[in-house]
């Protein structure tokens, strides 16, 4: 994907305040402060589209962005935050189920999971509501540059065997080095041309 323009569009919560279905979508999904804007930012090449943040946790909102007038792209909330409230905790399902359950464009989910955490019950429920939904989706285990090239391929490992995966499906990621930009895009590319 040779990305001209990549633009922020709006901040959504409910389906009528969602961008029109226009375009093939992707959308991305992890737990607060898995890298998941920082992701975004590295595969649309820039630096500051997708606001990053240490503090997690702060926004719950969906977010909708616009790559090159042909690919929408959404940033869903983060998930898992001790701190926020449990009325703030308690929408983020439904407000995700409910986008993932009308949105007719998606074509492609990208889980992110950080690679020195072990997957909770929001990733498990997240993968078997998309097995259950056929919804087609890859994982990415993000901030693979905080460990060495042996921890990695632990983790991978690790990280596989808990989902009952193939190791080689998951893709180690880093917004640092941009280690899987490539396989990432790759991946998506092959759910979006039809
Ligand atoms: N070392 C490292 N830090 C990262 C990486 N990705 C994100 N971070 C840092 O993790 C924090 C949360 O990142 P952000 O993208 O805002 O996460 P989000 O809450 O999932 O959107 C920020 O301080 C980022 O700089 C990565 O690949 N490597
Ligand atoms: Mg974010």
């Amino acid at each position: 994907m040779i990305i001209k323009e990549a633009t922020f569009i709006k901040s959504a919560v409910k389906p009528d305040q969602y961008t029109d279905p226009l375009y093939p979508e992707l959308a991305f999904a992890g737990r607060s402060n898995v890298g998941k804007s920082s992701l975004i930012n590295t595969l649309l090449n820039r630096k500051k589209l997708v606001k990053t943040s240490s503090k997690p946790g702060c926004t719950q909102l969906i977010n909708f962005f616009m790559l090159n007038n042909e690919l929408s792209i959404v940033d869903l909330p983060g998930y898992g935050y001790a701190k926020v409230s449990k009325k703030v905790r308690a929408q983020w399902g439904p407000m995700v189920e409910r986008y993932l359950k009308i949105r007719e464009t998606l074509r492609a989910m990208v889980l992110l999971i950080d690679m020195r955490r072990e997957p909770g019950k929001e990733e498990f429920g997240l993968i078997d509501w998309f097995e259950a939904n056929r919804v087609p989706y890859i994982i990415v285990l993000t901030k693979a540059d905080k460990l060495s090239k042996t921890k990695q391929q632990v983790r991978i490992k690790a990280i596989a065997e808990s989902l009952g995966m193939e190791k080689e499906t998951l893709i180690p990621f880093s917004s640092k080095t941009r280690l899987g930009r490539d396989r990432v895009w790759k991946e998506l590319n092959a759910f979006l041309t039809p």
